[in-house]
């Protein structure tokens, strides 16, 4: 290893893929040191650089780019002669899941870093951004990004990204920063977290798992190999005019995904049945391509890696080396695993409906018949907990079964329940009897029938009173939050004058401990002061 001048110095901040692909190419061609800025988050493992961990050419700090008093602290440390900024959250799907992370990573970091570097005079900045920013062009179209396309981010990601390309601008213009910018279409090789749309194709396959194809998969990308986007930044960075935005791409034009997915099963030698097509990623770009003719004719660059041999050496090291992405990809496929529970709970709230009483949920679910009989979804728990904004797990199961004309209740307890009639003819009436509630004594009446599938979700300190109606048994589950102990239960009298609920029939069935349950008065008198 050569000299190292502490003036010479480069300041990298990296996270992940395209910062782990720089900082290796760079460690082999050069004697500068690299002082790498990492907050490890999940896109940015440290095992990405575990062949580098005794070498003193590079000098890695965890810390996040949003933490300016770490920045100007390494800044008046190292004196870099560069700052290279590829931190971002950089998935789209992530991003329309969650856009916070994004904003603040991508829009309010790069504003730390750029407010450092301006007051520390660093002599260059140079941002690392995506070709995203432009938005999407047409499938059909022989148009492509370049240097004067107008900004039009779709996803939240591509937002923020753009939203970062500014400020990067804004500091040059407003404050003479010196920087300059690549834009560069997708990147694939090794380290690229199996998120992605390659390495999750390739590491699918490895796993035995399908591919899955959001949409009609005639989504068309302009594929770059990482090595060939690294050169163009390091090019940029030794001869690159300040000021200056330059859009880097790839090779090979117009391959839409399904082409791409067959490729590589191709070179896994495996065919097209592994091929799963899955809903669609709203706002989906249709199109990148990328016009590099600007850093071609100034700087001389173009990609050297072609598709088919470099996707092939790709696969090869996502085959050789699963030590680094199996514990990745298990993180990644529970995020797509979430998602896709998320999108079918969706489904299922339109069952669900609010009531009269807050809190009191009934669930109006369809029956899917068929010649063998019917099936029934009765509540899906993700839904539910959404909906009451907390945790409702089960820990007792319960049947209980009513002859005709029995009333049970009126009952408040301290757990929550769901209940839910399976068989026979069945009225319940519910009425709130919680002290500080605004609709204390409110009731809401219930039928229930075969024929009428419904059940209802009624939290702790609701009174709930069930009663058998026409000829037959009646059989209900009812399913509580805590194990069973009656001696926490109110009970006000089934025919309470207060609630004055319209009963079915006259002459209930009654316990002997219903038929001594007290009135509301005297349960509340609080609630009936001067009434
Ligand atoms: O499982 C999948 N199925 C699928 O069909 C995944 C993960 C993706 N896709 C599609 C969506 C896109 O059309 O594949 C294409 C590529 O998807 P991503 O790898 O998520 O990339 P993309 O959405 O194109 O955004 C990328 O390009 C620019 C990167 O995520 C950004 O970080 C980069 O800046």
């Amino acid at each position: 290893m050569g000299l190292i001048n502490r003036l010479n110095y480069f300041y990298i901040n990296f996270k992940g893929f395209i910062g782990t692909n720089f900082i290796l190419d760079w460690l082999t061609q050069s004697d500068e040191e690299i002082i790498n800025l990492d907050n490890l988050t999940y896109a940015g493992s440290l095992e990405n650089l575990a062949s580098l961990k005794d070498d003193k050419q590079h000098v890695f700090i965890k810390g996040d780019i949003c933490d300016s008093t770490l920045i100007i602290s390494l800044l008046t440390k190292y004196k870099p002669r560069a700052i290279i900024n590829f931190a971002a959250e950089s998935h789209v799907d992530r991003s329309i899941a969650s856009p916070e992370e994004f904003v603040v990573t991508n829009v309010t970091g790069t504003w730390a870093l750029l407010d450092a570097a301006r007051e520390n005079n660093v002599k260059h900045f140079h941002h690392v951004s995506t070709d995203e920013v432009f938005g999407s062009l047409d499938l059909n179209t022989s148009k492509k990004f370049h240097e004067g396309t107008l900004y039009e981010p779709k996803s939240p990601y591509s937002a923020s990204k753009a939203g970062s390309d500014h400020l990067v601008r804004a500091y040059h213009e407003t404050y003479g920063l010196p920087i300059t910018i690549t834009n560069s279409s997708n990147n694939y090789g090794p380290y690229q977290d199996a998120e992605k749309f390659i390495p999750r194709v390739i590491t699918n396959l490895i796993e035995g798992k399908k591919i899955p194809i959001y949409g009609d998969g005639k989504y068309v990308r302009d594929w770059i190999h990482v090595e060939d986007h690294c050169r163009a930044i390091d090019l940029v960075l030794h001869k690159g005019k300040i000021g200056e935005t330059y859009l880097v791409g790839g090779q090979v034009k117009n391959t839409n995904n399904l082409e791409l997915v067959k490729k590589i099963l191709k070179i896994m030698g495996k065919d097209e049945n592994e091929i799963e097509f899955i809903t669609d990623r709203p706002g989906h770009d249709r199109k990148y391509a990328v016009d590099w003719r600007k850093i071609n004719k100034e700087l001389g660059w173009e990609p050297l890696h072609d598709l088919d041999t470099w996707l092939t050496k790709t696969v090869d090291w996502y085959m050789s080396n699963d030590w680094w992405w199996k514990p990745l990809k298990k993180e990644a496929e529970g995020f797509y695993e979430e998602q896709r529970d998320i999108k079918s709970a969706d489904k299922f709230k339109e069952f669900v409906k609010e009531t009269s009483i807050p809190g009191l949920l009934l669930i109006e679910m369809p029956t899917y018949k068929d010649a063998r009989g019917f099936f029934r979804e009765v509540t899906r728990m993700n839904v539910l907990e959404k909906i009451i904004g907390d945790k409702f797990k089960i820990k007792q199961w319960n049947h209980a079964k009513s002859k005709p004309k029995v009333v049970r209740g009126l009952h408040a307890e301290s757990h929550n329940k769901l209940i839910y009639p399976v068989s026979g003819k069945m009225f319940a009436a519910i009425a709130d009897l919680r002290a500080d509630s605004p609709t204390f004594g409110k009731v809401e009446t219930f039928n229930f029938s075969e024929g009428n599938p419904r059940a209802l979700y009624i939290p702790k300190g609701l009174g709930n009173s069930v009663c058998a109606l026409g000829t037959k048994n009646v059989n209900y589950l009812y399913l509580i939050d805590k194990y069973y102990d009656g001696s926490d239960t109110k009970a006000v009298a089934w025919d309470d004058q207060d609630l004055n609920i319209k009963w079915p029939i006259k002459k209930p069935i009654l316990s002997q401990r219903d038929k001594e349950n007290p009135t509301l008065r005297k349960l509340f008198p609080e609630r009936f002061v001067g009434k």
